[in-house]
């Protein structure tokens, strides 16, 4: 069995930012970056997750938008896909598992210590965002 983690690579475009949000657990990922997201449910659909996910950990109304190529895989078992999205309503707060958010131009994609399955699609992401 394989159980998909969505995580999303939430877009203001009006800015030219990427969301970061910061792990507060568990003690291992404690401190790094990531894009916000976690476990597809079964039956769920991936992008149900994603919505799901970002209103728990983050308090936003989200709106799913292209799937980056590509899967990472986390640990046997578990890989990792990634969504564009745009935040449709609210404003992000770190809630639920990140104690700390920051908003990233494309020329800032290094100052956060991401985590390693997270980069590539960070890096793409990133290239969109500055294409735009
Ligand atoms: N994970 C890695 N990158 C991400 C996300 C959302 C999650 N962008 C990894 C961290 C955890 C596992 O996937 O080991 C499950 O994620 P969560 O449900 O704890 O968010
Ligand atoms: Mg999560």
């Amino acid at each position: 069995m394989r159980t998909l983690v969505v995580g999303a690579a939430l877009l203001d475009t009006a800015r030219g930012r990427l969301l970061a949000a910061r792990r507060s657990a568990p003690p291992a990922l404690a401190g790094r970056w990531e894009l916000p997201g976690g476990k597809v449910e079964p039956g769920e659909s991936p992008q149900h997750a994603l919505v799901r996910e970002l209103r728990e950990e983050l308090g936003v109304d989200a709106e799913p938008l292209d799937r980056i190529p590509g899967e990472w895989p986390l640990r046997p078992g578990l890989t990792l896909q990634v969504w564009t999205a745009r935040i449709v309503a609210g404003e992000p707060r770190p809630l639920e598992d990140h104690d700390a958010l920051r908003w990233l131009a494309p020329a800032e994609e290094d100052a956060v210590d991401w985590l390693d399955q997270d980069r590539p699609a960070v890096a793409e992401a990133m290239r969109r965002l500055a294409a735009l």
